[in-house]
């Protein structure tokens, strides 16, 4: 291996995260009342392929809105970033706003992307380490909602920037997100930044429309959380017995996805019956909006304060720059 090679590749830091005990969490969720399954469970490899047709719904802005939105701000973001930062992703999605944004930094040192499964972070990795010879790979297999020790890149990085795009950020209930924030000002350290995706509150019409597009994708993806349940635990929910419903509740500022029982029936999971009445929802994804008020108050809670902030021109979606208050 020669030097250039050795200087832009290396191992997986591997943090050996707790692994997900899918059967527990959905027994504690179907035992509660009301019954919810955790929307984390969502992206099996069917899933995150049903996500990624989502993101090509007409209805569907968030994805097509953000990544106009980087490519509108990024000489501005590579301002106020500064050079010789070193990029700390949190998840990695199909890499398209990666690219944007390693390309418009001003030579960014290392990219760190941060993923509870070694597979998804080392394919991150391999696909950027070709486009970015010069930024230095270093893939961490981590929990993200927890803090984490980075990777010290060969070069000396000016700061760390967190990168949390996507708005996955709303898929986090309030108290959640603010834990997540204080990880990640732990993460990210005294001089340290982050750039996040925020979907913003708009026309409920636009809203739920994103989350009922007519094609029937959101749906599907709704219900492959069964499907991969019924495979994965061995549980046996009738998939004709479900019916997915996302509506958008104004007082709690987010979308909430159902799966509604068609009838009164019967489930069992890992030997136990749950009983649903027929009209019964379960909860299955929170996607949050937000108003600048909503969410610095969030940051503020974390120790973060926003520094900078760009929107496209209707306002639907805001990229946010924090730094430790
Ligand atoms: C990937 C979490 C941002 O909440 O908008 C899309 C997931 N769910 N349609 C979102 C999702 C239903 C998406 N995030």
């Amino acid at each position: 291996m020669n030097a250039v090679t050795t200087a832009t590749m290396a191992p997986l830091t591997d943090l050996r995260p707790t692994p997900d005990d899918i059967t527990g969490d959905a027994l504690a969720g179907l035992s509660a009342s009301p019954k919810r399954l955790p929307s984390k469970y969502f992206y099996d490899a069917r899933g995150s392929e049903l996500f990624e047709a989502i993101t090509r719904q007409p209805e569907y802005y968030p994805t097509r809105v953000e990544i106009a939105l980087l490519d509108a701000a990024i000489v501005g973001i590579a301002d106020a970033v500064g050079p010789h930062a070193h990029v700390v992703e949190y998840g990695s999605g199909s890499g398209r706003k990666t690219l944007q944004l390693l390309e418009g930094l001003a030579d960014p040192v290392a990219y760190t992307p941060i993923e509870i499964s070694r597979t998804t972070v080392l394919a991150a990795t391999e696909r950027l380490a070709e486009a970015f010879p010069g930024i230095e790979m270093l893939p961490v297999c981590a929990d993200f909602t927890q803090p984490v020790d980075l990777p010290e890149p060969q070069r000396e990085p000016g700061h760390t920037l967190v990168f949390f795009p996507g708005s996955t950020l709303g898929n986090f209930t309030n108290d959640e997100a603010v834990a997540l924030m204080c990880s990640m000002r732990q993460t990210m350290g005294g001089n340290g930044q982050a750039l996040i995706g925020v979907d913003l509150e708009k026309d409920v019409a636009v809203l739920e429309a994103a989350y009922n597009d007519a094609a029937g994708v959101t749906a599907e993806f709704t219900l492959n959380l069964l499907v991969r349940l019924n495979r994965e635990i061995g549980s046996d929910f009738d998939l004709e017995g479900f019916r997915h419903r996302a509506v958008y509740s104004r007082e709690r500022g987010r979308i909430e996805t159902f799966l509604v029982s068609q009838r009164a029936q019967s489930a069992t999971v890992d030997g136990r019956a749950f009983e649903f009445g027929k009209g019964e929802e379960m909860l299955v994804e929170y996607s949050h909006k937000y108003t600048d008020a909503r969410f610095e108050d969030l940051a503020a809670r974390a120790g973060l304060k926003v520094v900078q902030r760009w929107n496209d021109a209707d306002d639907w979606f805001g990229l946010r720059l924090l730094q430790p208050a």
